[in-house]
């Protein structure tokens, strides 16, 4: 059988999604770095693999997919018998699927930002823009709002076992848990028991070993210049030797 193949790139809090679930599943896989320092996602090998230029991109055997959560619900599926089951029973997969789709239009959109702003712009060199941060973490309030009356009711988004539903939330969790923004997670007792137990989920602990050196950069001796076009933004940045990003 082929090997399961990854194209992204271990700062992408997308590829980090896919990772986590093949964690889960306990599945092997490639890893193919796309180096986004010098443009590789918008060449048309990669464009290949994902038209719209982004990453990760996935291959499991003739089956090629872009999209994160595309690829873990795929995984998900294909792979049942495998690892964690990160799918709710039948009658149990209408909640899973509002909570999917509750992470992917409200928690993505708003933490995506502040991600951007307070984790990624500083590590680039750029300056965070604070009333997009201001704005940002208002909306993430209201939505954590309701994240806590939801996680009142039950351990986790799905109903009481861990599901696609929580495992989508775990990059930007990760990324804004190394930030001031935590106190919004940390001042609601279930998001934070909740945040706090996904975290220390053994497969999302090795994704975060294998993404060493975590964030922030550890600046190497050795910088070279790329412009990069990043969440819309043409860019240029000092970039540390290749091997921090493979
Ligand atoms: N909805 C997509 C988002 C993919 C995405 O935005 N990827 C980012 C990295 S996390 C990317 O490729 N950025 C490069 C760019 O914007 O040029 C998914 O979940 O796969």
């Amino acid at each position: 059988m082929a090997p399961l193949k990854v194209y992204g790139n271990v700062f992408s809090t997308a590829t980090q999604r896919v990772f986590a679930c093949l964690h889960e599943k306990n599945l092997d896989y490639d890893f193919v770095n796309v180096d986004l320092s010098i443009e590789e996602h918008k060449q048309p090998p990669h464009l290949a693999r994902n038209p719209f230029g982004l990453v990760p991109a996935f291959e499991d055997g003739d089956l090629k997919l872009f999209e994160s959560r595309a690829i873990t619900l795929h995984v998900s599926y294909a792979y049942q018998a495998n690892g964690t089951p990160l799918m709710a029973e039948d009658k149990k997969m209408p909640i899973q699927s509002v909570w999917m789709e509750v992470e992917a239009h409200q928690f993505e959109p708003t933490t995506g930002k502040l991600v951007w702003e307070v984790v990624f712009k500083p590590m680039l060199g750029m300056t965070t823009d604070d009333e997009e941060v201001v704005e940002s973490e208002k909306k993430l309030e209201e939505v954590l709002e309701v994240y806590e009356a939801r996680l009142k009711e039950s351990k986790y988004l799905g109903g009481e076992c861990f599901t696609l539903a929580d495992l989508h939330h775990l990059p930007n969790i990760q990324c804004l848990f190394g930030t001031p923004v935590k106190k919004h997670f940390e001042a609601r007792p279930h998001v934070k028991a909740w945040c706090e137990d996904i975290m220390a989920r053994p497969a999302w602990v090795k994704v975060i070993q294998k993404l060493s050196p975590p964030l922030p950069l550890n600046i190497p001796k050795l910088l070279f210049k790329r412009r990069v076009a990043m969440n819309g933004y043409d860019v240029v940045i000092m970039l540390p030797v290749r091997e921090t990003m493979t």
